[in-house]
């Protein structure tokens, strides 16, 4: 049967991604996807393996690696690998492409943690400046850094409810609609991820500091005022509209609920600014969702598509990841689709500085004892104000109030300065006198839902150690 017909590596070569229908290989069997391209989930990604192994790229897309995906490329067998270009029963995996040797240059104080793809946290001397400088924002990055060269002929896709598609360039939106610039702090929902590893178990996922959160001023046009230019109901939504869809130029995706895609308050922007300068193109180049509140992973850069959907994205990044289990359940076990994506975060707080003073230096204090300054930051998602921050001397047997610095945001794009939701994080800082000082420094958040962090990690692990934000415990004897 035609199935069991020996292909040369050769002949697979040929069915590229310039030629008009793609062969990949797995294993010795050989597929034939052309007619699967325009259903891949991922788009034309998939081309980047087109007439070679797909095996490198499953590495890096780890979605397939499960038995419906297998199933999917089984249905497209053509043949298998001639033996005569097999090693150990293998096709050799060949020259692959790249894909980050476009990847810009990073500035060198970033905290790198990978390189390819590059993830890198802010220093800690740079998270007591409440706009992060721009080059030492964090970045996080799934895959590389896809090329946009025109920023002005960039094109974003709108693709409707019932399959019908609306184009607007980067310029488009700019002359089209009203522009908003918000204050927002974007977390990675991995930021002190190495602080519930330490103190529990390990987990899964880049060893995070307290870095992996940084602020911005953002610029652009409101999501909501685009849905209503393409024909959404804002008043009265198409009950199976639920979820908006993001998808980056280099595949990751991601989605948030339509409501909050709407909200007149909930400030969600398609932002081509970052503090007053064209996004680099680290940070979504030339154009991202922000979706202020929410978990960093849903502000998908590079955007260029938009899918106003009944479902949430189909990426890995929202259905297989990006959830928190039970401490019960391992990493070999999860039923993913038990726990909902991860939208909102809940509150947090960092030490970002522990300084000893002598008495007769202290300037801005009435306190006439050696004393010890902290400074850190506090952030709750869903948009609530920070309205305490507890910080104990001894590990938790007393308290003081930390004083919260002002609230530099810049008013969001909808709402008065009083019913505009918090978006940014507070800065704060507190003098504690040496005397009072015994045993580890730890500091809590208290949101204006007063929602409050938990003490310790280990009864909140989950494998992925996702959202990681028991009590920040640092030794008395640091000094920055
Ligand atoms: N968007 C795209 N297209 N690709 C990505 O890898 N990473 C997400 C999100 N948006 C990502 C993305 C994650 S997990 C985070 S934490 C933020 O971008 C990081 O944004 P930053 O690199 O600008 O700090
Ligand atoms: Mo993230």
């Amino acid at each position: 049967p035609a199935k069991q017909r020996l292909i040369r590596l050769e002949e697979i070569h040929e069915h590229n991604r310039t030629a008009g229908t793609y062969w990949v290989f797995r294993g010795d069997s050989v597929y034939d996807i052309t007619d699967w391209v325009p259903d891949h989930p991922g788009g034309e990604v998939i081309l980047r393996a087109a007439g070679g192994s797909l095996e490198p790229f499953w590495k890096i897309f780890s979605i397939h690696q499960k038995q419906d995906v297998y199933n999917i490329l089984e249905s497209y067998l053509i043949g298998k690998i001639d033996p005569r270009d097999l090693v150990n029963g293998k096709a050799p995996d060949g020259h692959v492409d790249d894909p980050f040797k476009d990847d810009p240059a990073r500035d060198a104080a970033l905290i790198e943690h990978s390189a390819r793809p590059c993830n890198s946290e802010t220093p800690i001397s740079e998270l007591g400046s409440y706009i992060t400088p721009t080059e030492k924002f964090y970045v996080r990055n799934h895959l590389w850094v896809p090329d946009v060269s025109d920023a002005e002929t960039h094109r974003l896709t709108i693709e409707l409810f019932d399959g019908e598609e609306v184009e607007y360039t980067v310029a488009d939106l700019r002359k089209k609609f009203k522009e908003y610039s918000t204050t927002a702090t974007l977390q990675c929902s991995g930021n002190r991820r190495s602080h519930l590893t330490q103190a529990s178990q390990p987990t899964n996922g880049i060893q995070w500091g307290i870095g992996a959160i940084s602020t911005a001023t953002w610029t652009g046009v409101r999501l909501r005022d685009v849905l209503a230019d393409v024909g959404v109901d804002l008043q009265d939504p198409d009950e199976n509209i639920r979820h908006v869809q993001f998808i980056g130029a280099e595949a990751y995706g991601a989605s948030i609920p339509v409501d909050k895609a709407i909200d007149r308050h909930g400030d969600v922007l398609l932002v081509y600014n970052m503090n007053g300068q064209p996004l680099p193109r680290d940070h979504g180049f030339p154009l991202r969702a922000l979706v202020p509140g929410h978990v960093a992973a849903r502000s998908v850069k590079w955007l260029n598509k938009i899918v106003v959907s009944d479902e949430e994205s189909s990426s890995q990044w929202q259905r297989r990841d990006y959830k928190c289990f039970g401490p019960n359940v391992s990493a070999s076990d999860p039923d993913w689709n038990a726990a909902p994506a991860i939208q909102e975060v809940p509150v947090q707080s960092a030490i970002t500085s522990v300084c000893h003073v002598k008495a007769d230096k202290l300037k801005d204090s009435d306190l006439a004892e050696d004393s010890v300054v902290l400074q850190g930051y506090a952030f709750a998602g869903g948009g609530r104000h920070i309205v305490r921050v507890d910080v104990s001397p001894d590990e938790g047997r007393t308290w003081l109030q930390a004083h919260l610095q002002e609230d530099g945001a810049k008013i969001g794009a909808f709402g008065s300065p009083d019913d505009r939701r918090a978006w940014a994080w507070r800065l704060w800082r507190v003098v504690v006198p040496v005397t009072q000082v015994s045993g580890k420094f730890c500091i809590k958040a208290i949101d204006d839902s007063y929602n409050v962090q938990p003490d310790t990690f280990e009864p909140n692990y989950n494998f992925r150690g996702n959202l990681a934000n028991a009590w920040h415990r640092v030794p008395v004897s640091r000094d920055d």
